[in-house]
């Protein structure tokens, strides 16, 4: 019998081998890749260097979006990108107005737009935590929603907004951030929107406390170890169509020897950043809670948890002024007017978790909603 020639068979089988890994890449390539819409705000991820190339002053919200998508050429390599200019200004200037009408329109737009992957929001850093908590609370879509910035401006030394545009945009497109709540993607990292804070103004500078983050974009792109479980996205309550404008709630710090807000400024809210209160800053406050300003105290570090299951303390009136039953407010406070000396001081509301800033925006939206206190706490609690 002669002897059986493998060598064609071999042969075909080594061009096969070599011919496979571009056949694959050449079909990942002809998908179609999922389509992103970036809504530009304006912050110093489109800022201009007022001397490219220095580290001196810029100008915040320069360039258009569609410039700072322009200088990401690889963009494309992980989605079609469609821009949108929602504003062009440094984030001091976003307003709760404005907060309102961005969560509209990207609640809108993901509900009318099932093409959409997900929307990337750039905006200035300042205020980033806040219109991504905002978001995070007013978004009722499980589809990702990524808020990024950058921390030197686009045509300074080593700009931070070009890699942090590109592993935004490929979070927003990747399935795995589905159901993750509004997510804030900073120096590879990805932070829930709700523990996002900027601890200082240098690359690196945002950070999620003790919660930690979510995951990393990592070469390979977004890689989740964790996710959120406190309610967002589609289970949120807060249905922005009837709001035309947000309650006013105010931000007030405690101090040694401070006096507390004056009694004849009545917000509807007003969270207290404390530790502590003075006698005289626990009468004010008192004093707001009766005339129906719902008073939150907060931890400056946001990172107290109040244990959830605490019913909320009651707006006690105040005692007779002729009263002189002793108790733990007359014996800590003496000389204190006995209409401020009901009890020592405990919030109203018990907080889990948020920074003054983000307790205020809860706040603001538990308010839309009721005046009751448990209601409010129940609130807290939930989100
Ligand atoms: N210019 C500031 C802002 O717009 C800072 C920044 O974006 O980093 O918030």
């Amino acid at each position: 019998m002669p002897p059986v020639n493998h060598m064609p068979r071999v042969l075909a089988l080594g061009l096969l081998l070599i011919a496979l890994p571009g056949a694959i890449a050449a079909q990942r390539d002809a998908a179609p890749r999922p389509k992103v819409l970036i809504i530009g705000t304006g912050g110093t991820i489109s800022g201009v260097q007022d001397a490219p190339g220095t580290l001196g002053g810029y100008r915040a919200g320069a360039l258009t979006t569609e410039q700072i998508v322009a200088s990401v050429p690889s963009l494309v390599n992980f989605a079609q990108i469609e821009t949108e200019q929602f504003s062009n200004v440094a984030s001091t200037m976003i307003t709760p107005d404005q907060w309102v009408a961005l969560a509209r329109r990207i609640d809108g737009v993901l509900r009318n737009r099932r093409d959409l992957a997900g929307v990337v929001v750039t905006h200035g850093t300042d205020r980033l935590e806040e219109t991504a908590f905002f978001l995070y609370l007013t978004i009722r879509s499980e589809k990702p929603v990524v808020v990024v910035g950058a921390q030197r401006p686009a045509t300074g030394i080593s700009p931070d907004g070009p890699i942090n545009l590109l592993s935004a945009v490929r979070t927003a497109a990747a399935p795995q951030s589905l159901g993750k709540g509004v997510l804030v993607v900073m120096d590879d990292r990805i932070i829930s929107a709700r523990e996002a804070r900027k601890l200082y103004p240098r690359a690196g500078g945002f950070s999620s406390g003790e919660m930690g983050m979510l995951g990393v974009v990592s070469g390979g792109g977004p890689e989740y170890f964790f996710a959120p479980t406190r309610r967002r996205g589609s289970a949120s309550e807060f249905d922005l169509d009837g709001v035309t404008s947000l309650p006013t709630v105010e931000l007030t710090f405690a101090y040694p020897g401070g006096t507390g807000p004056r009694a004849e400024h009545k917000p509807a809210g007003i969270v207290v950043s404390a530790t502590g209160l003075t006698c005289t800053e626990s009468g004010a406050f008192q004093v707001l809670a009766r005339a129906g300003t719902i008073v939150v105290q907060v931890f400056p570090s946001g990172e107290h948890v109040e244990s959830s299951d605490r019913e909320p303390e009651p707006v006690r009136p105040p005692p007779p002024r002729n009263d002189s039953t002793p108790n733990f407010a007359r014996r800590m406070c003496p000389g204190l007017d006995s209409a401020f000396a009901v009890a020592p001081w405990v919030p109203n509301i018990g907080v889990q978790h948020l920074t003054p800033a983000k307790a205020r925006i809860l706040l603001m939206l538990a308010l839309t909603r009721t005046r009751e206190l448990r209601e409010i706490q129940r609130i807290f609690d939930s989100y």
